[in-house]
């Protein structure tokens, strides 16, 4: 036999520790909080009446903001009104414009962007209406403001673009054969030279071919370019007579009229005016061997058909034939010569609209539908200004470097993957490592969405990267916002709303992306999402960078779902990680409906970033439908405790009942101490923040019986009330023994929780005060009993055992049928913790029994619980019984002696 395991052994499985007066902290318990951390009591909200109002937003230094309320009709032509709001005021003012005429219904203030140093505000509007000739375009403006906002410093673009030009040459091709009188003739001509002066300031330029049997070139369009003159031009000509070759008169003026070496140019529109009496006579081409020909030359064919020669469908299918496609638009026909007036002004509309849709380009629209401004963003270069419209609808940013150079930043002209993309739809600009970068969103992509970063090299704005989204429809890069997590200048992350994304019962969405490092792919990472049950939410129509609202020096970002609760709108507050990234989890969701139920589209607009009510805390600007509101970020508490225990043991003669059993003893005290401090950085005075907290204590908390009791309750449990500033309050309180202690290794545990309530500022409106949302507010504390251990409060034992067999010499298979078996063991070290005694006997012999232990020093029994490893059984190898002595503790220099009779160990022979 022998005891197991070494003193140390014995000791360490144990393993108490000093005393520790610290207290323990516990890992936060991270409660779902939905109010953290907008002040969503004393909201400031300003109201307007004004069309529009709050579809746009933006946060200006000082206590201002300024509302966009683009649908508002401000006079004939003028659509568009902007407001200054005060916040201290709570009033909102119309800031006084001066639209220039040519900004037609511009819906000035769709389109809002502010910067700082210097101060810089832009407010657009993208779709003034210019008329040019047939054509209504769309073209945008944006006006620069001052600090006071009483002065529009710029205009951008600087002047109105001027309305699109294509140069035309025009060929007249004249029927001079024996049917037309010399009057009708003389007219013919004086038709062609007033047709050539209404165009005398354009740059179109005219030539004229006379037909019958023969082909007689009048003027080329070179001779046009040295001699500009209808009158001269025209007069000489003299009628050929003969007969009516129409079909080779068609092919002379596409081959030779339209040829560079007489003038013709290459860009220009090739426009054909044909003028005839009569039918087709004598030629010995046909139409079918010119017209394809001068359609695959682009050359656009008008036919003037005079004289009664018309009346059969013969001859008007041969006007038909002539004409370009369709013919009601490019086939006048009039009954004599005199007739031909009122067509004048009809043929000159007719050129005037194709010229201004550039039949001969790539595209048919360039910049005449841009509706620059759509976007905005300031970047260092200048205004950087969307313009959807460019290009077909393809899109692309104006960068408005400087007053008279302004640059156009696409993907290529000619992509016609970017048709009706709509790049430009958001711009942003990111900083990274000093070197600055645009991004543009394309939502109508493939209608899955792009976002392109352009960076600049060798002074142009070329594509660096791009990202695409997954969902047909969801709108990707419809909203962008560039977030600096942790503020070091560089931006660590772009934020993609998809608005229209749809899944399960959730709209909208917005991406996450990191920006990607050298040349890998960029891709997006974690993806942020509204509530479920709102499949119209319109998540992340807006976007905005909200600066640090928690205190943690990382910046916060919120977004807008304005069509949460059928168009009541929702706001959702997103807080930074030290991962440089955005946690998943939304702090705080704000409901439109919160603060009335009439209030509609909350969220369709944001401005974040700015301290616009003097505390030093940021503020939320949200738009609504008529309103805008304000919302602020309170202050932020944390809240340390500690509980400390005098003594800092319960001492062994107080908890220790050796002689006489005494109840009730006062085991000690502890102080407990709550510090209030601030997680935020505020204008708020030291004595201003004020907070109600209310503890509760806990003896053994989770254990059947406290070992002890508050004498103030005589209870284990106890709650207090303080109110506290940034400050410290302590209490102590006398805990009370309720028992002699045996199972002294287990310390008393105190357990304190809180809970914390602001007091409204009053001097600030009424802000209040708020705990951090991962603050802890559970703490916990331990009162170790005493140990005798030393000095260096390690147990040393030092443990022996010795045996008696009560005088048996000798042990007889099949003798007595019972072995008894007494054992003392002895402890002349430190107190041995946990000490236990195994025995291990051949499987002949079968344990039975232990019938107690007695202590020398008192006369009270031990503990002696004993158990028989059942595994070892029927092996044949040796059996093993093990006891535990006293547990938990075998004092220091004491001796048990494990009596008999009755046996302390009794055996029984197999
Ligand atoms: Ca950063
Ligand atoms: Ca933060
Ligand atoms: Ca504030």
């Amino acid at each position: 036999m022998r005891h197991q395991g070494s003193p140390q052994a014995a000791f360490l499985t144990v393993s108490f520790s000093p005393p520790d007066s610290t207290p323990l902290v516990l890992p936060p318990a991270l409660a779902l909080c939905h109010g953290f951390n907008l002040d969503t009591e004393n909201a400031v909200i300003f109201q307007n009446n004004a069309r529009g109002f709050g579809q746009s937003v933006v946060q200006l230094e000082g206590s201002r903001l300024v509302v966009g309320a683009p649908q508002e009709i401000k006079a004939a032509n003028q659509t568009g009104g902007l407001y200054q709001c005060d916040c201290s005021m709570g009033k909102c003012e119309p800031i006084p414009l001066q639209v220039p005429p040519e900004a037609v219904n511009m819906s000035l203030g769709l389109t809002l962007a502010f910067a700082t140093n210097p101060f810089q505000l832009l407010a657009c509007g993208p779709t003034g209406q210019q008329i040019c000739k047939e054509n209504t375009y769309v073209n945008g403006f944006c006006f620069l403001f001052g600090s006071d906002l009483q002065q529009q410093l710029r205009r951008l673009p600087e002047a109105l673009r001027g309305c699109p030009q294509q140069d035309s040459d025009i060929a007249f091709l004249i029927d001079g054969s024996g049917s037309i009188n010399p009057t009708d003739f003389q007219r013919m001509k004086n038709f062609v030279s007033t047709v050539m002066s209404q165009f005398q300031k354009s740059k179109t330029l005219f030539s004229l071919m006379q037909y019958s049997e023969e082909f007689q070139t009048h003027f080329t369009f070179n001779d046009f370019k040295r001699n500009p003159s209808p009158e001269l031009l025209v007069k000489p000509i003299i009628q050929l007579l003969g007969r009516t070759h129409t079909a080779t008169g068609i092919r002379k003026v596409v081959r030779e009229l339209f040829h560079s070496r007489n003038g013709a140019r290459e860009n220009a529109l090739k426009i054909l005016v044909v003028i005839t009496d009569g039918e087709k006579y004598g030629d010995p081409l046909d139409y079918k061997d010119v017209i394809p020909e001068a359609d695959r030359k682009g050359v656009i064919r008008y036919v003037i058909g005079v004289g009664d020669a018309f009346f059969s469908d013969k001859s008007v299918k041969e006007l038909d034939t002539i004409a370009s496609k369709p013919p009601g638009d490019h086939v006048f026909q009039v009954n004599n010569f005199e007739a031909l007036k009122t067509i004048q002004n009809q043929l000159q509309e007719k050129i005037f609209a194709i010229e201004g849709t550039h039949t001969g380009s790539t595209s048919s629209f360039e910049y005449e539908m841009s509706q620059e401004g759509f976007s905005a963003v300031f970047t260092s270069d200048g205004p950087l200004l969307g313009a959807v419209g460019s290009f077909d609808w393809a899109g692309g940013a104006f960068l408005h470097t400087s007053k008279d150079k302004v640059t156009f930043i696409n993907t290529t002209r000619v992509d016609s993957d970017m048709n009706d993309a709509y790049l430009g739809y958001a711009a942003e600009v990111i900083l990274q490592n000093r070197v600055q970068s645009l991004l543009l969103g394309a939502p109508r992509y493939q209608h899955i969405g792009l976002v392109v970063i352009f960076k600049k090299n060798a002074g142009a704005w070329e594509k660096n990267a791009e990202i695409k989204g997954t969902q047909i429809g969801s709108y990707f890069g419809a909203s962008l916002s560039s977030v600096d997590v942790n503020r070091d200048g560089s931006s660590d992350l772009v934020l993609i709303g998809a608005p229209h994304y749809y899944e399960q019962s959730r709209g909208g969405q917005v991406s996450m992306c990191p920006f990607p490092r050298g040349r890998a792919k960029w891709q997006c990472g974690a993806v942020l999402r509204g509530e479920q049950g709102h499949l119209w939410a319109r998540f992340g129509a807006a976007l905005t960078v909200l600066g640090d609202v928690n205190g943690d020096r990382l910046m916060d970002v919120a977004i807008g779902a304005p069509g949460e609760q059928e168009n009541r709108g929702a706001v959702y507050l997103f807080h930074g990680t030290s991962g440089l990234g955005i946690s998943p989890a939304h702090s705080q969701r704000i409901t439109g409906s919160h603060f009335s139920p009439r209030l509609q589209y909350f969220g369709q607009s944001l401005s974040g970033g700015q301290d616009l009510t003097v505390d030093g805390l940021v503020d939320l600007a949200v738009g609504a439908q008529g309103h805008v509101l304000l919302l602020r970020s309170q202050p932020v508490l944390k809240v340390e405790a500690t509980m400390e225990f005098t003594p800092r043991e319960v001492a062994r003669d107080v908890y220790e009942c050796r002689e006489r059993v005494v109840k009730g003893q006062i085991a000690g005290e502890v102080r407990v101490c709550l510090r209030v401090r601030k997680n935020t950085r505020d204008r708020l005075g030291e004595g201003d923040t004020q907070s109600t907290i209310t503890y509760d204590l806990a003896l053994d908390p989770g254990r059947p019986h406290s070992q002890a009791i508050f004498e103030e309750t005589k209870n284990n449990t106890l709650r207090h009330i303080v109110t506290l500033g940034l400050s410290q309050k302590c209490k102590t309180l006398k805990l009370q023994l309720l028992d002699c202690v045996e199972d002294s290794l287990t310390p008393i545990a105190l357990r304190l929780n809180f809970s914390l309530v602001g007091k409204p500022l009053s001097s600030f409106g009424n802000l209040r005060p708020v705990l951090a949302v991962d603050a802890p507010t559970l703490f916990t504390a331990s009162f170790p009993f005493e140990k005798n251990c030393g000095n260096d409060s390690i147990c040393q034992d030092d443990l022996s055992i010795t045996f008696s067999f009560m005088s048996l010499d000798t042990l007889v298979v099949g003798g007595s049928r019972d072995l008894n078996v007494t054992l003392t063991v002895r402890n002349q070290g430190e107190d041995s913790y946990r000490t236990q005694v195994t025995f291990f006997y051949p499987s002949g012999l079968s344990y039975r029994r232990v019938s107690g232990a007695q202590n020398q020093r008192s006369q009270r029994f031990w503990r002696l619980v004993c158990e028989s490893d059942v595994s070892t059984e029927g092996s044949g190898t040796l059996k093993s019984t093990s006891c535990s002595i006293n547990h938990p503790i075998f004092p220091e220099n004491s001796e048990v002696r494990l009596l008999a009779p009755p046996p302390f160990f009794s055996f029984v022979f197999l």
